[in-house]
C-alpha cells in the first residue's frame, strides 16, 4: 500500500500580504505530476484544507481544480481527507456523500452523536486490506455528548475515548489520520510561525493512544517530523509559509505499508516551489 501524505494545504493563504495563489497552484501542480507517474494507491491531505474557516471563491475553486485534475488519472486513486482546526467542518462536509461516490471521502465532523462512528476507508493491495481511519480535528467539548454529556478531561481522553469505541481490529493493517498536537515520549515537536497553536501544551495528545495503528498520518504542525516513532508523523506544509520556515526542506511523503508488523516506508521527493523564503538581515532605517 503506497500512498501520500499531505497536510496543511492552507489553500488561500497570504504570507506577508502577498497572495500564494500561483505559488499554491505551482506546487499542487507538481503533487498531480507526481501522481500520475507514482499512481499511489491513496491520497492522504491530513487537515488543514484552506486557511480560513470561510475559504475565498479563488481558494475553493483552486482545491476544486485539484481534484478535478486527480480525478481525472487512471484508474482512480481514492483521496482521503479530513478537517483541520482552520477549516469549518460542515462546510468541508459539503456533498461529501456524493463525492464518496467518486472516492474522494471527506470527515468534516467528528462524531457527536451516540450513534455516529469515525469514517472507515478500506482499501486492497497485495498484501490484503488496509483501514484508514479518518478522525477530524476535534477539542474534547466537540464529543461531549458521547461522553455522557461530560466534556472530556483532555484531548487525549478525547481521541481515545473516540479510538477505543471503534474497536479497532489490530491484527489487520490499521492507518489513523489525524490533525492535533501529538507529544510522547519525551519528545517536544518542533513548531513554526505560521502554526495557530495553544501555547501551555494543554491541547496535546499523548502518542500512547495511537500507537498500534501501523502508520499515523499527521497534520497540524507545519515542519515534517517524527514524534516518538517513525510510523507517527507529520508530513509538514508543501510550502514555507512564514519566515521561520526559510531553512526547511519541503518534501512530499511517499508512505508504503507492507506486511503487518513490518515498519513503513517513508520516501521524500523534493518538491520545486515557484518562489522560495529567505532571511535577510539588514539595518532598516539606518544610514550607512
Ligand atoms: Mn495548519
Amino acid at each position: 500500500m503506497k500512498f501520500f501524505h499531505l497536510s496543511d494545504l492552507h489553500i488561500g493563504k497570504q504570507l506577508h500580504h502577498y497572495n500564494l495563489r500561483e505559488d499554491q497552484e505551482h506546487i499542487l501542480a507538481e503533487v498531480l505530476s507526481y501522481a500520475a507517474s507514482i499512481h499511489p494507491d491513496a491520497i492522504v491531505i491530513a487537515g488543514d484544507i484552506y486557511d480560513k474557516s470561510v475559504p475565498s471563491g479563488e481558494a475553493v475553486s483552486l482545491f476544486d481544480e485539484f481534484l478535478t485534475a486527480l480525478a481525472k488519472i487512471e484508474p482512480a486513486i481514492p483521496v482521503l481527507i479530513i478537517s483541520g482546526n482552520h477549516d469549518s467542518a460542515q462546510r468541508l462536509d459539503y456533498a461529501s456523500r456524493l463525492l464518496g461516490s467518486h472516492q474522494i471521502y471527506i470527515a468534516g465532523q467528528v462524531p457527536e452523536e451516540e450513534e455516529d462512528g469515525l469514517k472507515k476507508i478500506t482499501l486492497t493491495d497485495a498484501f490484503g486490506e488496509v483501514d484508514f481511519w479518518l478522525l477530524p480535528f476535534l477539542k474534547p467539548g466537540y464529543v461531549r455528548k458521547i461522553f455522557g454529556g461530560e466534556v472530556p478531561e483532555s484531548y487525549t481522553a478525547a481521541v481515545q475515548g473516540i479510538l477505543e469505541r471503534e474497536k479497532i481490529d489490530f491484527s489487520r493493517r490499521n492507518v489513523l489520520v489525524s490533525h492535533q498536537f501529538y507529544t510522547g515520549k519525551g519528545e517536544t515537536p518542533t513548531t513554526c510561525e505560521s502554526e495557530v497553536l495553544s501555547v501551555g501544551g494543554i491541547d496535546n495528545v499523548d502518542i500512547s493512544v495511537v500507537q498500534e495503528f501501523d502508520y499515523v498520518a499527521l497534520g497540524h504542525l507545519h515542519g515534517a517530523q517524527r514524534v516518538g516513532q517513525e510510523k507517527i508523523r507529520y508530513c509538514g506544509t508543501l510550502l514555507k509559509y512564514s519566515v521561520s520556515e526559510a531553512n526547511q526542506k519541503k518534501t512530499l511523503h511517499v508512505v508504503e505499508l507492507k506486511e503487518k508488523g513490518s515498519e513503513p516506508e517513508i520516501q521524500k521527493l523534493p518538491l520545486h516551489p515557484l518562489r522560495d523564503v529567505r532571511k535577510l538581515r539588514g539595518n532598516a532605517g539606518r544610514d550607512p
